[in-house]
């Protein structure tokens, strides 16, 4: 069927390259890289008005259609109307397209976006975004604006394309993560793990432990003001995410990582006494006592209320660097964290130290550093999830002039992060066994959106595209070639990013 379909369109495409093109389609610089492209060498014009159609009985469609309008208004300042026109952008399912791929087919009057599921029209909308922000570096003086004909059809290779952002060493508002989804949905990156707890902070209201957020969430690293989402607000962040087809994976990191618990609860600590909010940047001193049964009733009911206002599937127990925590204990705390998270209808998550302990079938086990475990987790026939420090971390420094960031892991210039593939890295992990691919930003040293993004842009671009293209069409060459433009369109978002001397940018 997609034979015929593409034997069809090279012919169709043939015949029409009697015209000379004036821009091609296959030239505009994707990001991700799209997967097919064929260019038929005419344009669509803009009009002044342009119509929309799709079934309006199709509730699917009704709210990507308000998104397609949105953007295209932003992007091109003209307005959609829901009507016939001259010019027609049409909307229609297409029960053949898996999951999130989508066709965006251009002639000359008519752009047809398809897709069967939600997700898969909104990537076509972010491609068609794209395509119009690049365009507009391109426009013709004579022809106005306009958009190569063609079709793209396209679909990512790995179903968790995600980042990581550390809310807890410093705290981020809403405004900062609403800002932030926008841009990660720009680059089709589908999830966004938050880690809402850590020995500096604790950022997520629990009613039944009010404690938590008032003194918990008091300060951050250097000693700042901190802060924390209160339930309506994580719920907001929850739903603006959704509505971007990116869902959220909340993180409480236990046993250890908990200073910020401990301090608010006098009774979690094994002596019963609450130690001082921590503000500093070591890790690895503090731990639940697992001993007591409040210890197992706090986390019930933490993992609870969190579950309950979240609507995907994962919750991530962290379970990282418990130094302070017997190895028995460790292990008896991981396996109750499992079953309470899978007893709330989630999937458990966890860094990849938590495969010491038998895993459930589906949890993930998250790689971050210690290959062994990766195996060991992979051994149990469990999927992980690739984020190695050493190549993935956002909070690594670019290079020694960088001024934010930590070393500990190497550095990473956005050559390095982006030369690498997560189904070869490790020999006995391959592509099977993956389930994503994620890009961490610990936030010791970033305190604002300005540093949050001069971290991780330009590299999470890199990410993006590992995670969206085939390995073949991964080519350093031509990425930093496309990431010349996207510098262009970060600024025009008015977006910190590092312009590593690597990429060739233009002004
Ligand atoms: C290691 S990665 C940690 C974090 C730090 C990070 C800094 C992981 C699971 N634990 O607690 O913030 O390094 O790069």
């Amino acid at each position: 069927m997609k034979n015929k379909y593409l034997i069809l369109l090279l012919t169709f495409s043939m015949l029409a390259c009697e015209e000379l093109p004036e821009s091609h389609l296959e030239q505009l610089a994707f990001l991700p890289i799209v997967k097919n492209v064929l260019p038929t060498g005419e344009h669509f014009k803009l009009d002044k008005t342009i119509g929309i159609s799709f079934d309006k009985e199709d509730t699917l469609l009704l709210p990507l259609v308000d998104v397609l309008k949105q953007r295209w208004e932003l992007a091109v300042g003209n307005t959609l109307e829901i009507k016939a026109a001259r010019q027609q952008i049409i909307m229609q399912r297409s029960s053949e397209l898996e999951q999130e791929a989508y066709r965006i087919s251009i002639e000359r009057k008519k752009i047809l976006l398809e897709a069967s599921t939600g997700e898969g029209f909104f990537r076509a909308i972010k491609t068609l975004e794209q395509m119009i922000l690049l365009q507009s570096f391109n426009i013709d003086a004579i022809a106005g604006f306009t958009l190569p004909t063609g079709v793209i059809m396209d679909s990512p290779r790995f179903a968790y394309r995600g980042t990581m952002l550390d809310v807890s060493r410093h705290f981020f508002s809403v405004e900062d993560l609403k800002r932030y989804i926008d841009l990660l949905a720009f680059y089709k990156i589908n999830f966004l793990h938050l880690h809402l707890s850590d020995d500096q902070g604790w950022r997520i209201e629990i009613k039944k432990w009010p404690k938590l957020t008032t003194i918990g969430g008091s300060t951050q690293v250097g000693g700042g003001k901190g802060g924390y989402y209160t339930q309506e607000e994580y719920s907001d962040i929850v739903a603006y995410a959704e509505k971007n087809f990116i869902t959220i994976v909340p993180e409480i990191d236990l046993p250890g990582h908990t200073n910020a618990a401990l301090a608010s609860y006098p009774e979690l600590n094994c002596d019963g006494i609450a130690p001082p909010l921590y503000t500093g940047t070591d890790v690895g001193f503090s731990s639940l006592c697992v001993d007591k049964d409040i210890t197992f009733t706090f986390m019930k009911e933490v993992i609870a209320e969190i579950s309950a206002l979240t609507p995907g599937p994962y919750f991530h127990i962290g379970g990282d660097e418990s130094h302070s925590t017997k190895k028995e204990d460790y292990n008896r705390f991981i396996d109750a964290a499992q079953a309470m998270v899978h007893a709330n209808g989630k999937t458990t998550m966890g860094w990849d130290e938590i495969q010491s302990t038998p895993l459930l079938p589906q949890t993930i086990a998250h790689f971050w550093y210690n290959e062994k475990n990766a195996k060991n987790a992979i051994a149990q026939g469990n999927k992980i999830l690739m984020s190695p420090a050493s190549l993935a971390y956002l909070d690594m420094k670019y290079n020694d002039s960088t001024k934010l960031g930590l070393t500990w892991a190497g550095k990473i210039s956005v050559k390095h992060g982006y030369d690498w593939d997560p189904a070869t890295l490790v020999e006995g992990i391959s592509e099977a066994n993956i389930l994503g691919i994620e890009a961490p930003l610990w936030s010791e040293t970033i305190e604002d959106f300005d540093d949050l993004a001069y971290l991780a842009f330009p590299r999470l671009l890199g990410y993006a595209e590992i995670g969206w293209a085939n390995p073949d069409q991964k080519d350093w060459e031509t990425y930093k070639n496309r990431l010349v433009q996207h510098g262009k369109i970060l600024k025009k978002k008015g977006v910190n990013f590092y312009a590593s001397p690597l990429v060739p940018w233009e002004d």
